[in-house]
């Protein structure tokens, strides 16, 4: 690897990660389950969740990205043409491809279920009953379609032996029970019943190898016949989560107390809580109430926000959240017990109501210390209103304190 590509890798591998983290509030497929929609349940059968008991036989994957030359005992190439979402899976390697190459039991043949290469499907059902279980597999011989279907591995005698015998050599459906007067068996032979509504596993398991499966179907109308590709799976994924609007940049912190919430107007020139913005702001349309200091404050309680009262308590770090404007860089003091522990002016933004972050350092606090947060509602002359210019509101958030 030379240079150039190492360094490609990196940035690639960098670009990943900052995709994965700009997308928490995503849902990934672990996020996501199948669910019953309409009594009706479609599973991709690539998207199992686990395997279990797959060191002699093995499901694998095939889809866009797979080769014929994945080395396993095999007796035909890949059939990703007509596979639903494109990929399946083939229990491999196999070893009895027909009649005339021996049966070795629990290697190559598995009389009964859930001994080698165990799926498991979670599956929400809203609804309890019996559903009849559709396969839709590719059999090009007569010793590879045999399958036992399980439900919380548990092998109910109505699930074991699907058989699949029409259709050779292409993508079919079927819901046959092998029995021993009829190897083929009749449609609507395999069903499970659901207990009770809530997240169950489904679970396949090993008759055959070389059975290739693309994809399931869980129905409770007996009159259900799949065609084609069947129905798209029927899988829920949740809604992107919201993301937090106020305190955006606050990663990490011990108590916020929100401006509306925590601080009481005093003084001549009053705050009002402006709700849309979740702020205390100056109402500037008062021509008095401009340019000059308009002062709220807090009375620390006994308890100091905590459960028990307490003598004092030190935040390592305080922080005044403010909200900036386009139409003024308003100025605010925050002051304990009447001194000034730090004075900020807002910065110039393209921006209205984002917020900016000032510093207060660390802080000692007892009960009955007064907090006073003063702002200023101040116009830059950049904005135009009613023959004058618009003014910034003085608009505040909250202090942020950290222990
Ligand atoms: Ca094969
Ligand atoms: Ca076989
Ligand atoms: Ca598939």
């Amino acid at each position: 690897m030379n240079m150039n590509s190492i360094n490609k890798k990196s940035i690639f591998t960098c670009l990943l990660f900052s995709l994965s983290t700009t997308n928490t509030s995503h849902a990934s497929i672990k996020d996501s389950i199948i669910t019953t929609e309409n009594g009706i349940a479609v599973i991709e059968a690539e998207n199992y969740s686990a395997q279990f008991n797959a060191d002699t036989r093995r499901w694998i994957v095939f889809n866009n990205q797979s080769n014929n030359a994945h080395g396993l005992a095999d007796s035909d190439t890949l059939h990703l043409e007509g596979a639903s979402n494109d990929a399946y899976i083939e229990l491999l390697p196999d070893t009895r491809t027909n009649h005339y190459e021996p049966l070795v039991h629990d290697v190559n043949f598995s009389s009964a279920p859930g001994k080698l290469a165990v799926l498991t499907y979670p599956v929400y059902f809203d609804t309890p009953g019996t559903y009849f279980v559709w396969a839709r597999a590719y059999s090009s011989g007569s010793e590879d379609n045999g399958l036992h279907v399980g439900l919380n591995n548990t092998w109910p005698s109505t699930s074991q032996r699907l058989q699949l015998c029409e259709g050779k050599n292409k993508w079919t459906w079927s819901s046959n029970q092998r029995q021993k007067e009829n190897h083929c068996g009749k449609p609507n032979t395999i069903w499970l019943d659901i207990p009770e509504s809530g997240v169950h596993n489904i679970t396949l398991s090993m008759r055959e190898d070389g059975f290739e499966l693309d994809k399931i179907i869980l129905t409770q109308d007996p009159d259900y016949k799949p065609e084609g590709l069947g129905p798209s799976e029927t899988r829920y994924t949740p809604s992107p989560l919201s993301l937090k609007k106020t305190f955006v940049e606050v990663q990490e912190y011990s108590l916020i107390l929100e401006a509306p919430q925590s601080f009481e107007s005093v003084g001549d020139v009053p705050f009002y809580h402006d709700r849309r913005n979740d702020a205390l702001g100056i109402d500037a349309r008062e021509v008095h109430y401009r340019n000059v200091w308009a002062t709220s404050q807090l009375k620390v309680p006994e308890k100091m926000w905590g459960k028990k009262v307490s003598a004092q308590k030190t935040f390592k770090n305080v922080t005044l959240v403010t909200l900036g404007e386009i139409d003024g860089e308003s100025s605010y003091k925050v002051l304990l017990n009447g001194n000034e522990i730090g004075s900020f002016t807002n910065s110039e933004t393209p921006t209205d109501y984002q917020e900016n972050y000032f510093d207060l350092g660390s802080l000692t606090l007892k009960p009955g210390d007064i907090i006073a947060v003063q702002a200023k509602a101040v116009t830059n002359g950049k904005i135009p209103e009613s023959g004058g210019t618009a003014y910034a509101r003085g608009r505040w958030r909250g202090l942020v304190f950290k222990e």
